[in-house]
């Protein structure tokens, strides 16, 4: 399969449905608004809402059905990275190839911008209007997923932990701990709503959740590696920060070789674990290859 036309092709049907489901600019408050759209739309590779829909057609489920929380999943997402940039926390200049939200808008509507992208995230997850033809316990178990994997033992618990650990010798399983919240849940949870609104069955599930395990792991390590040998103007974002900050990651516990290699073999474990598919699952395997080879 072409993976290149896969990606371009629902990337592009993203961007129309975020489109949709986001306040446009003029809506009341307008500044805020703005804030919000100018990091939704700031060219992010749309990786999540992909998964989502590559896990759906995996199980044989419509992909139209996907949309509404295939964007809610990219709404979250943008609220992560807006707050990661803030001084508070990371203190980034360049996100996706823009000034952060924060240098353009300030602080306080930065934070605001984000808070707004998440809680808006969750009117899509729960409006009835867009439930197509989803069952209601299934739409619950989606939200579930999505609200457990964002919040404090998932992706917030992640950034915490990497927070706190920061300019200190941590151990494996630390680093481990981290990874897999701080990016790997959020992942997890893109491939497990993608099955479940699909009508994935629990033993469907469990091999989904094997891949996006071992494929949101990998995802972490390569963006890992990435900061070590990246190209910033590719990347949209400064390279060589998380040495700077002293940040735990792969490289720096392991080497960049053994790091390397462990995005390798998680790959092979997350394309193993789609076995009991057939050619459906060829776009999930298209994108393990596609997380560890990337250059941005
Ligand atoms: C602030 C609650 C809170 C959480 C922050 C997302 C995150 C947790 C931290 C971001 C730090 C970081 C750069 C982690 C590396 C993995 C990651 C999430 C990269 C960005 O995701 P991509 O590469 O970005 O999918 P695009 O822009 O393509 O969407």
């Amino acid at each position: 399969m072409d993976l290149n036309a896969y990606l371009k092709h629902h990337l592009a049907r993203v961007e129309r449905a975020l489109d949709h489901y986001l306040p446009d600019e003029e809506t009341l408050p307008a500044s805020l608004h703005k804030a919000m759209r100018y990091s939704v739309f700031a060219g992010g590779k749309r990786l999540r809402p992909v998964l989502m829909i590559a896990a759906c057609e995996t199980v044989g489920g419509d992909t139209a059905s996907v949309l509404p929380a295939a964007c809610a999943m990219e709404m979250i997402h943008t609220y992560s990275l807006i707050h990661d940039d803030l001084p508070a926390m990371d203190d980034d200049d360049f996100r996706r190839g823009r000034p952060t939200n924060h240098k353009v808008f300030g602080d306080a509507a930065a934070i605001l911008a984000g808070d707004a992208l998440l809680t808006e995230a969750f009117i899509l997850l729960s409006n009835p209007n867009f439930a197509g033809s989803i069952p209601p316990q299934i739409r619950c178990q989606v939200i579930h997923t999505l609200a457990r994997c964002a919040g404090s033992q998932g992706m917030v618990g992640g950034q915490v932990v990497d927070m706190e650990s920061e300019g200190k010798e941590i151990n494996f399983p630390t680093l481990e701990y981290i990874h897999t919240r701080k990016t790997g849940a959020l992942m997890l949870a893109a491939i497990q709503a993608g099955g479940l609104i699909g009508g994935a069955g629990d033993e469907a599930l469990a091999s989904l959740t094997r891949y996006g395990e071992a494929a949101g792991l990998a995802f972490q390590i390569a963006d890992d590696v990435l900061d070590v040998v990246g190209d910033q103007q590719v990347l949209g974002k400064n390279v060589g920060s998380d040495q700077a900050r002293g940040k735990a990651t792969y490289p720096a516990l392991l080497g960049l070789d053994a790091a390397r290699s462990r995005a390798l073999e998680l790959r092979d474990l997350a394309i193993e674990a789609l076995d009991p598919f057939g050619d459906q699952a060829d776009p999930l395997r298209g994108i393990a290859h596609y997380i560890v080879d990337r250059t941005c």
